[in-house]
């Protein structure tokens, strides 16, 4: 028997796009149901992002969520960059007019979304299996899944794709439709989490012989790091022990001497991608987040961007349902694609110029060092920098 389900708007996955499209959309009085894979522990068990852009910010403040970022988050004015074994500061505020990001894990976001959707009693159907989406061409598209053993059906007006780049939205166009860009970096990032002091207050970026490697946090007391790795290699080669040495060879003297080491309660490797989607709407189909698009995470682009697009979606879907307005669904593709583009850019050269290439000999180190000595002496080079980590503003170029 299929048990069937109305809903306006139905959001598959239930990461960071789709729980904040589920609550920009309620507080629009939009009304979605959320589809998801997994279960809320596993969803909350991922660790990933944990810079955030002020349009972020905002976005997580409209949809009333922003309470505990505000109060736990940290904010960062500037960060260094470290190359020849020396290390710069970037500083954002001073180059961009005031301008900062805010260190918030993905999980905390995550988190205080799912929170708020079970507290305003919004449905969200966690552990579906076989999820499908059906006449995504036509105006009736629906969403269909097992739960329990049972077969539902969800019929909507508009099925939004936010279930991440192994999802089953995009896996759904057919061929001919869609033209996906893509470029593979031959390289991982290790990462490694840890209960121990930040090496420094603010993210090291590190330009080394021996590879990339960054100093991130989550608060005070919880530490984020990565190294770049090889893709042949496996986390259970690497120790605590072998992470942390690494680590240090990769850092300026001052902050070795300084690191502070622990056991780890994460470790994993990702691989690096940059990859794009044309175009983001299929009919009644529209993806955003990692559905559509994927950043390297030098730069800190893939749940900012992730955000920007669940805004425009919603904004979108506002429009259709208050002002009778196709307008702002019609350029939901073009308008998140310029942005998206734009985040694709600068996340692939700050890889481009803080990673060691396989086959890259010295002289590619000594032009990289080249290229880095120049943005941190050169005014207009920081700016540039800096304007694109703290991020675009939402109508930039509009
Ligand atoms: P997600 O988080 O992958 O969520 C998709 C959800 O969809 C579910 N799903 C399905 N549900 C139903 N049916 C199906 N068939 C489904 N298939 C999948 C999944 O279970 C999941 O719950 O995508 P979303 O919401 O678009 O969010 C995107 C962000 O997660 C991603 O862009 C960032 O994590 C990228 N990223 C970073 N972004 C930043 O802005 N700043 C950072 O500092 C940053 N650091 C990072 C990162 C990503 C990393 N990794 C591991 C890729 C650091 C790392 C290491
Ligand atoms: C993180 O803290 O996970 C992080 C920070 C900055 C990045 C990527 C990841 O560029």
């Amino acid at each position: 028997m299929t048990t069937t389900h109305r809903t306006q708007v139905c959001i598959v996955g239930a990461g960071p796009s789709g729980l904040l499209l589920g609550q920009l959309l309620h507080k629009a009085g939009v009304e979605a149901i959320i589809v998801e894979r997994q279960s809320p522990e596993y969803v909350l068990g991922r660790i990933r992002a944990g810079v955030l852009e002020q349009v972020t910010m905002d976005l997580l403040d409209e949809a009333g969520v922003g309470q505990r970022m505000h109060a736990e988050g940290l904010v960062h004015t500037g960060f260094d960059m470290l190359f020849k074994g020396q290390r710069h500061r970037i500083d954002l505020k001073g180059l961009t007019g005031g301008k900062q990001v805010m260190v918030y894990g993905q999980t905390e976001v995550t988190r205080d979304l799912m929170n708020a959707r079970q507290a305003a009693g919004l449905p969200t159907v966690y552990e579906a299996e076989d999820v499908a989406i059906h006449n995504f061409d036509s105006a009736q598209p629906s969403v269909t899944y097992v739960k329990d053993g049972q077969t539902h059906t969800i019929s909507c007006d508009f099925i939004a794709g936010c279930d991440g780049f192994h999802g089953v939205c995009r896996a759904s166009v057919p061929k001919g439709a869609i033209t996906e860009f893509e470029k593979v970096y031959p390289f991982g990032w290790l990462g490694v989490l840890s209960d121990t002091p930040p090496v420094h207050h603010e993210l090291i970026y590190a330009n080394s012989p021996r590879g990339f490697a960054l100093c991130s946090q989550r608060s005070h007391t919880r530490s984020r790091y990565y190294l770049q790795v090889p893709l042949t290699d496996k986390v259970e080669q690497w120790s605590d022990d072998a992470f942390w040495a690494e680590l240090r060879l990769r850092l300026d003297r001052e902050a070795a001497a300084s690191l502070v080491t622990g056991a780890s309660i994460e470790k994993s490797i990702a691989p690096l991608r940059s990859f794009v989607t044309e175009p983001m709407r299929f009919g009644s189909l529209f993806l955003a987040g990692d559905a559509a698009h994927i950043v390297p995470p030098t730069g800190a682009k893939g749940l900012n961007l992730a955000a920007t697009d669940v805004k425009y979606l919603a904004s979108a879907f506002t429009e259709f349902y208050k002002e009778r307005s196709r307008a702002g669904v019609d350029h939901y593709s073009d308008r998140c694609l310029r942005r998206v583009w734009r985040a694709s850019r600068f996340s692939w050269w700050f890889t481009s110029l803080m990673h060691r290439f396989p086959g890259n000999g010295e002289i590619d180190q000594k032009l990289q060092e080249a290229e880095l000595d120049y943005l941190i002496h050169s005014e207009s080079g920081s700016r540039s920098v800096a304007e694109n980590y703290v991020g675009l503003p939402l109508n930039f170029g509009e």
